[in-house]
């Protein structure tokens, strides 16, 4: 019998399906990748996950659907995506959140500045606030939030590979914020992430 072959339902833009796209390659796991269009009805993903959210993975466990609770679920089947010391490991998915949390207030924006008919001023300046404060924060973060020494991470931690993709999904989506101008020290974590094969095989189209 062959084993159980995870499937990640993804969209090639989303960037909470690339931070696993990410993940599930540095961890080295064989899955099949289902690419779909999120505006679209999906009813495969629907019956897979009823809020109808990339990233979805399919697991011999059943599904697991929010790339949060996928890092968790990597981590407790293979290891490598946390410290395993508590106040490390809490400190790690802490910043880490911070990121993905500039990967939603993105979303957001987009959604808000081009979905909807009459966009609001006032959504649209919070999601660019809550943005920047997130940003100008992380600027402050102490280099070993970023750099890891551990082997298969290419020297980036989890919070940077999230950190790189919520970048390089800024660029794609909000290139005037300009992040580069006003947090240069944030272009070394995205230049590491690019030596990567997996992060350059997994660039947003735009
Ligand atoms: N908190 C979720 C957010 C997932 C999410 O918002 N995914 C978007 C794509 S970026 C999506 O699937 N949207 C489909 C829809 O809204 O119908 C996570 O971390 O996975």
């Amino acid at each position: 019998m062959h084993p159980f072959q995870p499937i990640l339902y993804v969209s090639l833009r989303s960037p909470f399906a690339r931070r696993i796209r990410l993940a599930l390659r540095r961890l080295g796991v064989t899955y099949e990748e289902k690419f779909l269009d999120v505006f679209q009805e999906n009813l495969e993903l629907n019956n897979a996950n009823p809020l109808g959210l990339v990233p979805t993975l399919m697991t011999s466990h059943g599904p697991v659907s929010d790339s949060n609770n996928i890092l968790e679920y990597l981590n407790d089947t293979h290891g490598g995506i946390w410290p395993s010391d508590v106040r490390s490991k809490i400190n790690a998915r802490q910043n880490a959140v911070w990121c993905a949390g500039i990967m939603q207030s993105l979303v957001l924006y987009f959604q808000e500045a081009k979905l909807h008919e009459v966009p609001s001023p006032r959504w649209l300046k919070d999601h660019a606030e809550s943005m920047e404060t997130t940003l100008s924060f992380l600027s402050n973060a102490p280099d070993h939030i970023w750099l890891s020494s551990e082997t298969g991470s290419n020297g980036l931690t989890q919070a940077a590979w999230d950190l790189s993709v919520a970048l390089e999904y800024m660029d794609l989506r909000l290139p005037e914020l300009n992040w580069r101008s006003k947090y240069p020290s944030f272009t070394a974590i995205l230049d590491i992430a690019r030596k990567s094969s997996y992060f350059c095989e997994t660039t947003p189209p735009t």
